[in-house]
């Protein structure tokens, strides 16, 4: 069986892959199909999740499943939220996305933020019934960044139960426990009980 991930982010098609691949899914990132991108109309996580699928299924003719993600910062009213990736501007680095998030906190000591996933998976684009996951993963905002894993915010993401950034943990110490590997294993879970692909 061959399930499409439907994200143009390596960072995301790297996490996944490497948890999907010990199963007997096959994995094929989105860019393999020349998926183009799809527009994020959503004001949730879900329904973008729901967009992205969609799209990447109608396109390939295959399951697809899609990741919609992003930090929610307790001090800034949880931005930047839905709009994590494009917080600097349309087409942000990662790095004018961390500048910005710690520019707006300042100095503040209110530092609580958690990721967010939510993984939807459609068996095809017209799938009435997608399954849809979602975890959280608790930390705080660093004032400096550290650490040269992970993608995204993961420099400025301190992980208070093992006292480091996440992107100082390993592949494997991140999937185990963040937002992302937690939602997946949900979605495993479900997808067993509902007979798999
Ligand atoms: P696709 O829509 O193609 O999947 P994207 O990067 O645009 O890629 P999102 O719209 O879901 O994805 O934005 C999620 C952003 O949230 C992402 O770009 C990161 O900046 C941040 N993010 C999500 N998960 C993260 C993680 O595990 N570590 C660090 N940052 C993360």
């Amino acid at each position: 069986k061959t399930l499409v991930l439907a994200t143009g982010n390596p960072g995301k098609v790297n996490e996944l892959a490497q948890m999907l691949n010990p199963l007997e899914i096959s994995v094929v990132p989105q860019s393999d199909f020349n998926v183009p991108e799809v527009a994020e109309t959503g004001t949730t996580f879900v329904e973008n999740a729901i967009i992205k699928a969609r799209h990447a299924a109608k396109i390939t003719g295959l399951p697809a499943i899609a990741d919609d993600s992003g930090l929610e910062v307790d001090a800034l009213n949880g931005a930047p939220g839905v709009y994590s990736a494009r917080y600097a501007g349309e087409h942000a680095s990662d790095q004018d996305n961390i500048n910005k998030l710690l520019k707006e906190l300042g100095d503040n000591p209110i530092r609580t933020a958690r990721f967010w996933c939510v993984l939807v998976l459609m068996r095809h684009a017209d799938d009435p019934t997608p399954l849809i996951c979602s975890a959280s993963w608790e930390g705080q905002i660093t004032q400096n960044q550290d650490g040269q894993g992970g993608f995204g915010y993961d420099p400025i993401f301190y992980v208070p139960t093992l006292q480091c950034t996440s992107a100082q943990l390993t592949k494997e110490q991140k999937n185990a426990i963040s937002h992302r590997g937690q939602a997946l294993q949900n979605l495993l879970t479900e997808l067993k009980l509902k007979g798999g692909l």
